[in-house]
């Protein structure tokens, strides 16, 4: 049996989760709670020693990085397949995934930060907080993510995010227009499941304003949300009072967020 250390609401672990969920994988799930720190626990770096979930348990072998273990559990698990084809087809959807790591994580974890996951930091105390920060091991990271707890909406990180998202949106857009209905084309694949989580976030944040006439796109994600595997994995594990004290916490920046998406024309 596979073991996924998780947590329902991370989009990292949701990627992971999808993919085992398409390809009916059995696993067991450890959830480690994000806000209160069990990622710096010392047991769980030393598993992972960038204290991040996912983290994929097989056998003796543990793996991590998500678009990583959705490679492993396509290589390992073959059917069904979810790679496009053809090579120039694998290539692209490796450029789609790419795209997670490089910035969509990051800036999806900035927004959840600076607009939400603050409001939950300032009910530790100052010692607590500080032992959270220093047991950081990633100083890139760190710094991004001390700048939207401390400065929230103002932080540059929520308007950079905010414009990047609104630009890339535009860009799947035009390509499933193009050629669509999945994101590589006519094979769905590992980037329908890779890039989902994070866009799908970006609604359930109330940021649906990002995708304004993006017909090809909103069409995009209402076929994945109506897949067993997005309902099972994404839509049944967030709770609607989640959902909405997500929302609440969002709802306090409103003006200044309005303030944002006006400059972006949505
Ligand atoms: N590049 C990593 C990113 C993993 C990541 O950022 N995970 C988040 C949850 S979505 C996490 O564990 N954050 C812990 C923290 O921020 O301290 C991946 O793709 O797996």
């Amino acid at each position: 049996m596979l073991t996924l250390y998780d947590n329902p609401f991370s989009t990292n672990a949701q990627k992971v989760r999808l993919v085992m969920a398409e390809k009916d994988i059995a696993f067991e799930s450890i959830i480690l709670d994000l806000q209160a720190g069990d990622q710096f626990n010392p047991d769980f770096k030393k598993l992972n020693p960038a204290a991040q979930v996912p983290a994929l348990r097989d056998r003796e072998k543990l793996f991590t990085e998500s678009t990583v273990i959705s490679e492993y559990l396509q290589d390992a698990y073959p059917e069904p397949s979810l790679l496009p084809g053809e090579l120039a087809g694998k290539a692209d959807m490796r450029w789609l995934t790419e795209q997670t790591n490089g910035w969509m994580s990051p800036m999806i974890n900035s927004l959840n930060i600076g607009l939400v996951f603050r409001h939950i930091y300032a009910e530790k105390s100052t010692a607590e907080m500080a032992a959270f920060w220093a047991a950081n091991p990633n100083p890139i990271q760190l710094m991004r993510q001390r700048s939207c707890a401390e400065e929230g909406v103002n932080s540059p990180y929520i308007a950079i995010a905010l414009r990047r998202y609104r630009t890339f949106i535009l860009t799947l857009n035009t390509r499933l227009e193009n050629a669509g209905p999945w994101l590589a084309g006519q094979v769905f694949s590992l980037a329908d499941t890779g890039l989902f989580p994070y866009l799908n976030r970006l609604d359930l944040m109330g940021f649906e304003r990002l995708a304004s006439g993006a017909t090809a796109y909103a069409n995009w994600l209402d076929a994945m949300r109506s897949r067993p595997s997005v309902q099972k994995e994404i839509t049944n594990k967030i709770s609607e009072n989640a959902l909405a004290a997500h929302r609440e916490f969002v709802a306090r920046d409103q003006s200044a967020l309005d303030g944002i998406l006006a400059e972006l024309r949505v």
